[in-house]
């Protein structure tokens, strides 16, 4: 086992990976920027290294400053967490050519998930069902034509260099084909440098469920079951759910079977997630995400295993411990991630201090989170304030006792994103598991959102009241509140627009 490991990430997951290492008995080395001088996560480690004056991102993504602290600390390995370089194959190989252990898998692995083509062909080859399409990047609309006559329209055109949604074009017939590529092919020169681009078949209204993978360094792999990430606006996760509403043990055989053989194809290591788009039945190889994700506490809290050490344990070497048959779900968990943005401005950023600041908790509550009263959300970075996650022994449990937490949360000094978790979960169709990735769209979840903001004002008010608060003042507020609201309407396609 490690001495001492590096985390190279801020914020939540630092937090997260450094728990697990005090767990371990493994000391941990945070490294830190200008704008997280005061932050949770480097109090929080045994040591902290200081990388950026630069109070930007910048400083978590400056490789030889991140070697260098590692080698300067004596850490023996360093767990990347999420996005910045956790799936950066050039930073893998620097920690293994300076000795020191990337707690992920190993560069190959990632290389070979990094671009979307390449993916695919490899899917292919190893049997994993892929989305009807080609394999290879195309530019010439007649090829695409004629790729779209063979899969039946409509097709959606992706960047190969991509991820996210970034640059994607859903094709409904020929006479959009040319306009279409030509938009992909540029966006996706400009996003990612490289302008290749290439076709599948549309799926209709699809799920997005995701398999988490754990293999150590012997080949052993298993699947740690499923996630259900429908819940997304613009490709960005809000809410997630372990086990999906849509799963039965059979499917969930089947699906985890082919994410275990898309995992051993590219002979992977460490944690790792299979996302499957589901379909009328039917699910499709979507890409491999070769890191820890976001929302790994939900299948944490449904199997009892801790992710982050079985990463670090089997980074220093250790079989995993335990096999696929031991591997049991128990009841139903869901993460709202809370966000520090405010969902009647479209989802605007609302960095700034916390002037107040109170967790839920009680039974079956997790919040994973690196804030706290009077702490300052720089406006860098992402605008998480936390991931809460709600477990109960079914589905409908989870759902209350997450609306139960959302009730108890205290957020004073930046707009959240709470309502529009309180409007999802109120929602019919969500409440009987009957979602997919336009569900937000489909239900006109943002009108709801305004609702509930009015709802909680009052409640607010009139709890203010009830307490001896001035009613003069209340009801300033309450007008206040009703004009600004009644200026932003909101149109379809979330944007909200303020009165000329
Ligand atoms: C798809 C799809 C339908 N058919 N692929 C890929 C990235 C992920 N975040 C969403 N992606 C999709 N891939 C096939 N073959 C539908 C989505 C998708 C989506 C695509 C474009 C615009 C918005 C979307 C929202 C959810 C899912």
């Amino acid at each position: 086992m490690f001495r001492k490991i590096l985390v190279a990430n801020r914020g939540e997951i630092a937090i997260r990976v450094m728990r697990a290492c005090r767990e371990l008995g493994v000391s941990s080395v945070a490294i830190y920027s200008e704008a997280d001088k005061n932050a949770l996560f480097a109090n929080y480690a045994d040591e902290a290294v200081f990388v950026g004056p630069s109070p930007t991102s910048q400083s978590y993504l400056k490789m030889e400053n991140i070697i260098k602290a590692a080698l300067d600390t004596g850490a023996e390995g360093i767990h990347p967490g999420y996005g910045f370089l956790s799936e950066n194959p050039v930073f893998a190989r620097l920690c293994e050519e300076n000795g020191i252990v990337f707690i992920g898998p190993a560069s190959y692995s990632i290389d070979a998930m990094g671009s979307k083509i390449t993916a695919r062909q490899t899917m292919k080859a190893a049997g994993v069902p892929i989305v009807p399409g080609v394999e290879k990047g195309i530019s010439d609309p007649q090829e695409v034509e004629e790729i779209a006559e063979q899969v039946g329209f409509p097709i959606i055109l992706k960047p190969a260099a991509g991820g996210g949604g970034i640059g994607m074009k859903i094709v409904d017939g020929p006479q959009d084909l040319a306009s279409a590529l030509s938009s992909s092919q540029s966006i996706a020169r400009s996003a990612f440098g490289d302008d290749t681009v290439y076709v599948e078949k549309y799926l209709p209204e699809p799920r997005h469920i995701e398999f988490q993978i754990m293999a150590d360094n012997r080949g052993n792999t298993v699947y740690v079951s499923e996630r259900e990430c429908s819940i997304q606006r613009r490709h960005q996760k809000l809410i997630e759910e372990s086990p999906s509403p849509v799963m039965t043990p059979e499917l969930r055989k089947k699906m985890g079977d082919i994410a275990v053989r898309a995992a051993k194809a590219i002979r992977y290591r460490s944690a790792g997630t299979v996302e499957f788009m589901y379909s009328r039945g039917n699910f499709y190889f979507l890409e491999m995400n070769t890191r820890l994700q976001v929302e790994h506490p939900i299948t944490e809290m449904v199997t009892g295993i801790d992710l982050a050490k079985e990463q670090i344990m089997v980074a220093s070497g250790e079989d995993l411990g335990f096999s696929q048959d031991e591997i049991e779900i128990r009841g139903w968990a869901i993460e709202c991630r809370i966000n520090a943005e405010d969902p009647l401005r479209d989802f605007a950023p609302s960095p700034g201090k916390l002037r107040r600041y109170r967790s839920p908790g009680g039974p079956g509550i997790r919040v994973d989170s690196g804030v706290y009263t009077g702490y300052v959300i720089p406006p860098y970075y992402d605008s998480l304030i936390s991931k809460l996650v709600a477990h109960g022994r079914n589905r409908a449990e989870a759902i209350v006792r997450m609306q139960r937490a959302l009730y108890e949360y205290i957020i004073v000094g930046v707009e959240t994103n709470i309502a529009f978790h309180k409007a999802v979960l109120r929602n019919d169709r969500f409440r009987q598991g009957d979602i997919n990735t336009h569900f937000i769209k489909e239900e006109n979840i943002m009108d709801d959102v305004k609702k509930v903001a009015q709802e909680d004002m009052v409640k607010g008010a009139t709890l203010a009241s009830s307490l001896g608060a001035d009613t003069r003042k209340i009801a300033a507020i309450a007008a206040a509140v009703d004009s600004y609201l009644s200026a932003t309407q909101i149109v379809p396609g979330n944007s909200v627009k303020g009165k000329s």
